[in-house]
């Protein structure tokens, strides 16, 4: 998202222009069109498995829309899902992270849950996958660079399993890290980012519902480009919150250090809000591509559309200051 990869000009792919509409009448569009009709698929991603406590949302009650929990919008395609990736560990071009990803391994895993709590614990992953059942979550994402989907995650709330470890009432934040491991991660051998990433939440935020610790999309587990076996999702942040494969979960005091916000302070807030009227010093934030053939331009809405659930968690502050 930084120099020298230029979101504002790349963000639409070739592959992704196409699917979008955006091309030109001409004939050399034509001809391109031509060859990109003809090109071969993408290759298909991995198989990964069927989650097994699945409910699926048309099994929720009806509240669970109100609630947030459940978008009411055509859902972003898996193809595009699992190929239209931000993931700088395994490379820094969103088309190649799924290729790049292919061979990883989410298994055996742990999580150390630390710090601030009464009961800390490395948890095995099947010990947190069945805390909850994985409730299917539709909600859109978006990210800071301008485009969006609607994604059906599973998972449940990241509460669920903070509440495991009893937090103290002296934790006001919670600091997650990925895991760290260039053998398993190639791109972590260069210096794209300072390694391992890290992202952090104020502990109302994290407690919130709809903060999600999520095990899968469409009713499979995640695949590895999208942060297998467990990731974060805050629907009205930006999508950079949204910290991959994580490994690490430690309740501190003082608001923890944050990748993207160390990497460029004036560019990217610890907050990190959806908010229109904030714009990224070198791009608007007033509008959205959303990713597919039918998705179109749209206005950005105020904490992503989620300022319902989330408004009052901010009441008072300044967002242009705290952005
Ligand atoms: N560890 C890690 N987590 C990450 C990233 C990353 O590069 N590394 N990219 C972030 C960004 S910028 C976005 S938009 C989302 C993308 O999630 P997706 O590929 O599942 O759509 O993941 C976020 N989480
Ligand atoms: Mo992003």
């Amino acid at each position: 998202m930084n120099e020298p990869i230029t979101p504002e000009k790349d963000y639409l792919t070739r592959r992704a222009l196409l699917r979008s509409g955006v091309v030109v009448g001409s004939v050399a569009a034509t001809a391109w069109l031509y060859r990109q009709f003809n090109a071969p698929r993408r290759a298909p991603v991995r198989e990964v498995a069927r989650l097994t406590n699945f409910v699926p949302a048309t099994q929720q009650s009806p509240a669970a829309t109100t609630q947030g929990f459940r978008a009411d919008e055509p859902q972003t395609a898996y193809d595009d899902i699992t190929h239209y990736n931000n993931f700088y560990e395994f490379s820094t071009d969103k088309e190649g992270v799924a290729p790049a990803a292919a061979n990883f391994v989410a298994r055996p895993w742990t999580i150390d849950i630390t710090g601030l709590c009464a009961k800390p614990k490395q948890f095995d992953l099947d010990e947190i996958l069945s805390i909850a059942p994985a409730e299917e979550r539709i909600y859109r994402m978006r990210c800071v660079e301008a485009w969006s989907m609607v994604i059906p995650w599973a998972g449940f709330s990241l509460s669920k399993l903070l509440e495991k470890v009893e937090p103290l009432s002296s934790a006001k934040y919670v600091a997650f890290t990925t895991l760290l491991d260039a053998q398993r991660m190639p791109n972590q051998r260069g210096r794209d980012l300072d390694w391992p990433y890290v992202e952090g939440l104020r502990m109302d935020e994290a407690m919130h519902p709809l903060a999600l610790l999520a095990s899968g999309i469409y009713g499979r587990e995640l695949p590895a480009q999208n942060g297998a076996p467990l990731r974060l999702v805050v629907p009205w942040k930006y999508g950079f919150k949204g910290i991959k494969s994580i490994v690490k979960i430690e309740l501190v005091e003082k608001q923890p250090r944050t990748t993207w916000n160390a990497q460029a302070p004036d560019e990217y807030g610890f907050y990190a809000n959806v908010n229109p009227q904030v714009d990224h010093p070198r791009w608007s934030q007033a509008s959205e591509q959303r990713i597919g053939p039918d998705g179109g331009r749209r206005k950005t809405l105020m904490f992503n559309g989620y300022a319902d659930q989330v408004g009052h968690l901010y009441a008072g502050m300044d967002l242009r200051t705290n952005f």
